[in-house]
């Protein structure tokens, strides 16, 4: 089935996606959504998840790159996005560069920007959900700008040795991961000078041949599309445990940690080290199934 991606162009973790696309040569389906809340097509099927990107496989709605890698990876194993020696070390790297290391991308980004460069319902939107403080930002951006710069330093020196990518002659997720974040800097109009420091000679021939890899095949389609194509499919048969003290059909909450977006109700389906997965039903899309990674992921009785 056409993987679907309801992503926006300016999107990090999107380019992420986008780039996976690329690697595993795969066709794919694009919704674009609003960079701002009310986002009401993707929030009709994930239940309010909102932030981006989301990838759609009929009725199975994945949340986050760390559900949304392991799903593709499911779909079309090769390449494979944990190829050896790294295998499933590439996750580790991968939740560095998705944790602190996002946070010191994006002000080394965003942080040195002169006032008025950013749209206000933009601030406005990401102070309400994540608290983000415009003010506070300018301060601590040359702290985060040297905490990316510690990352540049150690990648260059990870490639110093002549390896194409971080585990030797293929690329994965934690390639993926340090990628996105870089990429946001460089396409950032503004964040030129920060952007050329962070592109070391070796980090910077890495991000080329990383760039080369291309989006895969891309369509465009809209989210009434999106909602028909989940209405006409039923969620994938679901493997996984449920752990102690949750029981399964459980009416639950997943609330995504350091977000104020609302949480997703439904019934508890999976929850084990893989992730987390619950059954909704969407008015215009009937049962759905929305999963997620556990890490960063709160579960809460419903
Ligand atoms: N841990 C998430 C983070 C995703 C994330 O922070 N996305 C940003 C954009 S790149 C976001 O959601 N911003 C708010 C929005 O798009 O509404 C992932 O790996 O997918």
């Amino acid at each position: 089935m056409t993987p679907i991606l309801h992503h926006y162009p300016t999107s990090p973790y999107a380019e992420l996606v986008r780039t996976v696309f690329g690697l595993k040569r795969l066709a794919w389906a694009s919704v674009i959504v609003p960079v701002t809340l009310p986002k009401p097509g993707q929030t009709e099927l994930t239940g309010g998840y909102a932030r981006t990107p989301v990838v759609q496989i009929g009725a199975d709605l994945y949340c986050d790159t760390a559900a949304i890698l392991p799903a593709l990876e499911a779909l079309q194993p090769a390449p494979s996005l944990y190829p050896a020696p790294l295998g499933a070390m590439h996750r580790m790297i991968a939740a560095w560069a998705g944790g602190p290391q996002f946070l010191a991308h994006v002000g080394a980004a965003l942080g040195v920007l002169p006032e008025g460069a950013l749209p206000q319902g933009f601030i406005e939107d990401r102070r309400a959900r994540f608290g983000l403080d415009m003010a506070q930002l300018a301060k601590v951006t040359p702290h985060l700008t040297g905490q990316a710069e510690v990352a540049a330093a150690w990648l260059d020196e990870a490639l110093a040795d002549g390896r194409d990518f971080l585990g030797g002659a293929a690329p994965g997720h934690g390639d993926l991961g340090f990628f996105c974040n870089l990429w946001f800097v460089a396409n950032t109009p503004g964040a030129g000078a920060a952007a050329a420091r962070l592109l070391r000679p070796h980090v910077a021939a890495w991000f080329a041949r990383m760039q080369a890899i291309g989006h895969g095949d891309r369509t465009e389609i809209t989210a009434e599309d999106a909602i028909a194509m989940a209405r006409d499919a039923a969620p994938a048969p679901i493997t996984g445990r449920i752990e102690a003290p949750f029981v399964a059909g459980q009416a639950v909450l997943v609330r995504t940690e350091g977000a104020n977006d609302p949480p997703v109700a439904g019934r508890l389906a999976r929850y084990d080290e893989t992730g987390i997965t619950v059954l909704r039903e969407s008015d215009a899309a009937g049962t759905v199934a929305v999963h997620f990674p556990r890490l960063g992921q709160m579960l809460l009785p419903g």
